[in-house]
């Protein structure tokens, strides 16, 4: 029988390039040395450390698929998934951060944006000089972005942006918002702009007391009478393909990371059943805890490979929407059902903070339900199957 590595059933490592696994190895060395030393404090706290988009930006792990002009490494999307993976090991939060500012805001500015605007802002972003967020979901509309009532009016040499938008990810902190109202001067189409901190009129106070991703910091963004010029309008792109667009990414790398999530709670849940002794033996020396951790071990596996394969899809540009739905929901699914059994196997321990798991399964409740709830990409498959949208 040829060699067994129990962490790595389907030999995903032999099946990435060189540049790939620098790549990862790069983001790996980051997230243990940097990240995994100060996530305790910060969950427990519920504190964001700005300084982390600076220490990202220096290693090329903020919008690392942009070509080196705009501040990007020209990496794959393959890259793009091997980073989330390595950072949400340590903390979904700390992935949020890197995915919102790469794919919502780095992104759509690249896709849809003037050359002026590219050049204004993502070098920037890049470095994490700058820490953008993404304004979509609002009190009354959040799987129905469609129904947002945020408006931008017509005015001399610009316009007036009035509304509010709820639970964005970065937005206390950040120094740039592409925010999307509806634009009566488009016909009412949704349009993206881009918006500064310290704009009169624009607020973002910060959402108290998530018992989820607590070492990312949350927020609303109020626009009152907020005044823009017609340089903050994204130029190319109307209607929600436009935040659309940006959340295939997002999605794509948050299978990616969930699965990192799960692969740090099946390790710890193996150690822990082959250290600890019960009834005279170790736990892993039970059927029970052998077969939960032959469960854990199978959904990762597949789910990994799984992400490879859309990741070459995504870089061949082959990779529909509702593929990228699957890969989201099952991933984070079964994530989420890993971190909760990993929780359950580590008995009264997988409640404390020191254990990390119930950190992992607490984080995963807001992964599950962001980027498109797992219910409603149940039935984005549904509509791809059969035709009919039930929403
Ligand atoms: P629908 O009629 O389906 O589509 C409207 C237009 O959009 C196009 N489109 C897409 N384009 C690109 N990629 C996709 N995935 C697309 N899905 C749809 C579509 O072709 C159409 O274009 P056009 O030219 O014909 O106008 O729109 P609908 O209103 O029926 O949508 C239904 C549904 C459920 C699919 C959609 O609303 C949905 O996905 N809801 C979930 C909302 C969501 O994901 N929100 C995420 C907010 S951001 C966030 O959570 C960030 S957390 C980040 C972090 O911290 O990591
Ligand atoms: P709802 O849409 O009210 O859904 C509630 C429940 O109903 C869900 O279980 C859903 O699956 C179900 N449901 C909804 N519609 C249907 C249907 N037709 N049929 C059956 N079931 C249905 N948004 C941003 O724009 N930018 C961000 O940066 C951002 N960051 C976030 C960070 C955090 C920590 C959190 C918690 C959320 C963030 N979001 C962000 C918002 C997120 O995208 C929304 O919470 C999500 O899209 C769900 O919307 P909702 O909360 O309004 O739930």
């Amino acid at each position: 029988m040829s060699e067994f590595d129990c962490q790595d059933f389907f030999a995903l490592d032999d099946q990435l390039t060189d540049v790939e696994r620098m790549i990862r190895d790069t983001a790996r060395a980051y997230a243990s040395e940097k990240l995994a030393p100060r996530v305790l404090d910060a969950f427990v706290a519920e504190k964001t450390d700005p300084a982390i988009f600076r220490e990202m930006g220096e290693l090329g792990l903020l919008g690392s698929t942009l070509p080196a002009e705009y501040g990007g490494v020209g990496a794959n999307y393959v890259s793009y998934g091997l980073i989330a993976r390595e950072i949400e090991r340590i903390d979904s939060g700390y992935r949020s951060m890197m995915s919102v500012q790469s794919s919502l805001v780095m992104h759509p500015i690249h896709a849809y944006g003037s050359e002026a605007q590219r050049r204004e802002y993502l070098p920037r972003l890049a470095s994490g000089e700058w820490i953008g967020c993404f304004g979509l979901t609002e009190p009354d509309a959040g799987s129905d972005p469609g129904g947002m009532t945020t408006r931008a009016v017509k005015i001399d040499g610009g316009y007036l942006l009035n509304g509010a938008k709820t639970w964005i990810s970065n937005a206390p902190i950040a120094d740039i918002f592409v925010v999307w109202a509806k634009s009566d001067a488009h016909g009412g189409a949704i349009r993206g702009f881009v918006l500064r901190k310290g704009m009169k009129g624009l607020s973002a106070p910060k959402i108290e007391g998530k018992l989820s991703l607590r070492a990312s910091i949350t927020g609303m963004i109020v626009l009152d009478d907020v005044e823009v010029g017609e340089d903050a309008l994204l130029p190319n792109v109307e209607g929600l393909k436009g935040p659309f667009g940006c959340l295939n990414r997002a999605r794509y790398g948050i299978g990616w990371g969930a699965m990192g999530a799960a692969e740090f709670c099946y390790a710890a849940a193996r150690q822990y059943g082959l250290d600890r002794h019960q009834f005279g033996r170790p736990l892993a020396a039970t059927q029970l805890y052998q077969k939960k951790l032959a469960d854990m071990a199978t959904e990762i596996t597949l789910g990994l490979q799984a992400c490879l394969r859309v990741g070459r899809l995504m870089d061949e540009k082959r990779a529909a929407p509702p593929l990228i739905s699957l890969l989201k929901r099952n991933n984070v699914g079964k994530a989420l059902d890993i971190a909760r059994m990993s929780r359950d196997m580590h008995g009264g321990n997988g409640i404390s903070a020191e254990y990390q798991v119930m950190r992992h399964a607490m984080n995963l409740e807001t992964v599950n339900t962001y980027e498109g709830a797992h219910d409603v990409h149940a039935l984005i498959l549904g509509r791809a199957i059969t035709g009919i949208a039930a929403f």
